[in-house]
């Protein structure tokens, strides 16, 4: 693993519709992510917050992708800041912030690769369309934009696209897709964990697939957690709940997993919602996977 970690806050709420998410960096930090690692010996910088703009409450709705323009702005601006810390050669931790930022983070750095990998550990697949979304929110579409599939203001940030390749993406802990989203699921062939095969196969085959699945064809991959992958017990403050998750033991196996392959090479850890939390419950839940993803066992 790179031993060179910078942290960025991605500090977005405008791919959806619940306040409070922009607190997920500060909720995050609160429950003490740069100690966490620090204890393993990483090099850690914390570069603060990436600019998001505040939404234009004059502006007209004018298409159904909502806040469009100030998503763009945001994920634009972090993409610039993670692709800076890949050319320096540092490990990119990204913390957000709701869904949507996956766009800029790909963004940033798809372009250092030429097989990127990503696993996508979420109750959604985010692979909705302006026509296929049932809500307009740009959280539930990110997946699809990386592929190049979405907006042009979305799907161009960085001026490349696509970011990914459907072969190249594993999903893990679905369990709400929408049509749409399964019809692009089949028609590109992509590679999807339900809580059916988790609950069936068991949470060591599903990593062990995914990591024998990703291994010989990628040169990186990035790890894209949504903490609403995790059971709502488990991870309360979330804005999009969805009941029958992945347990906090399941998640942190997965991540001692990832850890033990050593292959992810960058990674964001998203959704986290401090205002819809349990006394910072999900925060210090997303710091303690980061533990065990940085190597807490392997010491
Ligand atoms: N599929 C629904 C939509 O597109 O509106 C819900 C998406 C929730 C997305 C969350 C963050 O992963
Ligand atoms: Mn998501
Ligand atoms: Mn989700
Ligand atoms: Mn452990």
């Amino acid at each position: 693993m790179n031993r060179q970690l910078s942290i960025i806050g991605a500090p977005m709420d405008l791919g959806q519709n619940r306040r409070g998410v922009d607190m997920g960096p500060s909720a995050i930090r609160y429950a003490g992510i740069v100690e966490r690692l620090e204890q393993l010996e990483y090099d850690i910088e914390d570069l603060g917050d990436v600019a998001i703009p505040r939404p234009d409450r004059k502006e007209e709705q004018k298409s159904h992708l909502r806040n469009l323009k100030e998503v763009a702005e945001g994920n634009a601006n972090l993409a610039r800041t993670v692709d800076d810390e890949v050319n320096k050669g540092r490990f990119p931790l990204i913390i957000g912030g709701d869904h949507s930022i996956a766009i800029g983070s790909l963004a940033g750095i798809a372009k250092h690769y030429n097989q990127l990998g990503v696993i996508w550990y979420d109750a959604h697949g985010d692979l909705n369309t302006e026509s296929t979304s049932p809500s307009g929110n740009i959280h539930g579409m990110p997946l699809a934009v990386s592929l190049g599939i979405g907006h042009e203001e979305l799907v161009n940030i960085e001026s490349y696209q696509p970011k990914i390749k459907p072969e190249n993406i594993v999903i893990i802990g679905a369990r709400s897709l929408d049509d749409g989203e399964k019809e692009l699921i089949q028609d590109k062939g992509i590679k999807v964990y339900t809580m059916h095969e988790i609950d069936r196969m068991g949470m060591t085959s599903v990593i062990q697939e995914s990591v024998d699945y990703l291994q010989d064809k990628c040169d990186g991959v990035h790890l894209s957690l949504d903490l609403d992958g995790l059971d709502p017990q488990d991870a309360p403050g979330v804005g999009t709940p969805v009941m029958g998750g992945m347990s906090y033991r399941e998640s942190h196996l997965a991540m001692e997993m990832l850890a033990e392959a050593d292959m992810i090479t960058s990674a964001e850890f998203v959704e986290v919602n401090p205002i819809l939390d349990e006394k910072n419950k999900t925060a210090s839940v997303a710091v303690g996977l980061m533990g065990s993803l940085f190597g807490e066992k392997l010491k």
